[in-house]
């Protein structure tokens, strides 16, 4: 008897180089996609059921066709929400066995649940002879996030983990959805690595999560100032309304507004610095990235503090903050290729001596998304270098 035939998916992780929390408000951010992977695999079931397994989580997951079932509350969720929003759009999915491995490190804020989405977003469309644009495949997943996971997510790390291009960094304006490749090669970047250093702490962007607390932070001055002004979204918003509007706001909202108002313009500044090739310009905008993360909008902690702090005394390192969703996870840092093995050696040592924990590091060329990789998926050709 022959084997059953396995064909297998790809979606990578993502670093976002700066732009956080931006992209549930219309705003910018500027990701990445990294070299870490989910891989979906596909195969022929013996019988008319969804088959859902996983080399990571030893729960399976068997739900028949017109299962109607909600959350269960483990990895299974995120690819049986991307299944459900396939047949929201009138998809007919064959039944399947989907095996999820991958090696997006878990709860880093390098975003394994959006890899895990999109890798099995892909192997579900081809599985269908279906395809979609590029931003339907992305919002497609990020439905399943926020309907199925119920995590409040933004756009931000579907769209880029399915759009990417190897190379490049990719500026996305999250109202819209239009989009830029910005080369990570020019001028004295060509001289430069992205370094991620995990903190060890981990973190969530689950429902009840400090994160969802945030986003209604957020929300509720942007209300506040589409009435008064008119303006879409914080995309819009300049610091001179929201400080018109400071009272009739609680303190919390008003710090976190003025951070994503701030980090609007500092995307823009990175993205010109990216441009440019200018490493110092560009590390300068991430250690403000850091401050406003960390003062205004509440988000670091005393470990990744502790880490930004060690990266910027470091010779050969332009730049360093936190990176993702916030609460732990990742520093990245932009650091002179020569300089690299010292750095790492450094941070890695005051670290372990501080917090008596071994920091991983992970050097990151910037990686092809889903789209790349699988171009049959898409109705659009793969995104290529835009101006
Ligand atoms: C998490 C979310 F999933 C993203 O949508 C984004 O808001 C990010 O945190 C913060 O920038 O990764």
């Amino acid at each position: 008897m022959s084997s059953p035939r396995v064909i297998d998916f790809t979606a990578p992780g993502r670093v976002n180089l700066i732009g956080e929390h931006t992209d549930y408000s219309g705003g910018l951010v500027l990701p990445m996609a990294i070299p870490f992977h989910t891989t979906a695999s596909l195969s022929e079931p013996a019988d008319d059921h969804y088959h859902f397994t996983c080399g990571m989580f030893p729960t399976k997951r068997t739900i028949a066709r017109d299962d109607r079932s909600t959350r269960v509350g483990d990895w299974s969720d995120y690819s049986v929400g991307v299944l459900r929003e396939l047949q929201v759009l009138g998809i007919e999915v064959p039944p399947f066995h989907l095996h999820i491995e991958g090696n997006v490190p878990l709860g880093a804020g390098l975003s394994s649940s959006a890899s895990v989405e999109v890798a099995t977003a892909a192997a579900l469309l081809h599985h269908a002879g279906a395809k979609l644009p590029v931003g339907e495949i992305a919002l497609l997943a990020q439905r399943a996030e926020n309907r199925y996971v119920g995590s409040p997510c933004g756009i931000m790390d579907q769209f880029v983990i399915t759009a990417a291009r190897a190379g490049h960094a990719l500026l996305l304006n999250t109202r819209d959805l239009e989009y830029k490749l910005l080369p990570m090669n020019t001028g004295a970047l060509a001289a430069c690595s992205i370094v991620v250093v995990n903190s060890g702490v981990k973190h969530t962007v689950t429902a009840g999560s400090a994160y969802a607390e945030r986003r209604k932070e957020v929300e509720e001055g942007q209300t506040l100032l589409r009435e008064r002004f008119g303006v879409r979204d914080l995309g819009d918003a300049e610091m001179e309304q929201l400080d018109s509007v400071r009272a009739e706001l609680s303190p919390e909202s008003y710090k976190r507004c003025s951070h994503i108002i701030t980090e609007n313009a500092r995307v823009k500044r990175a993205a010109a610095a990216m441009l440019a090739g200018d490493a110092a310009a560009l590390g300068q905008v991430l250690q403000e990235g850091h401050v406003s993360y960390r003062d205004l909008f509440e988000a670091s902690c005393e470990e990744v503090d502790f880490l930004v702090e060690v990266a910027g005394q470091q010779p050969g390192c332009f730049g360093a903050r936190l990176t993702g969703g916030g609460f732990g996870g990742c520093v990245v840092n932009l650091v002179a290729k020569d300089a690299v093995e010292d750095f790492v050696a450094a941070v890695k040592a005051a670290y372990k001596q501080h917090w008596q924990i071994d920091a991983e590091v992970y050097l990151c060329e910037a990686s092809d998304g889903a789209v790349a990789e699988h171009p049959e998926i898409a109705t659009e050709e793969a995104p290529d270098e835009r101006d």
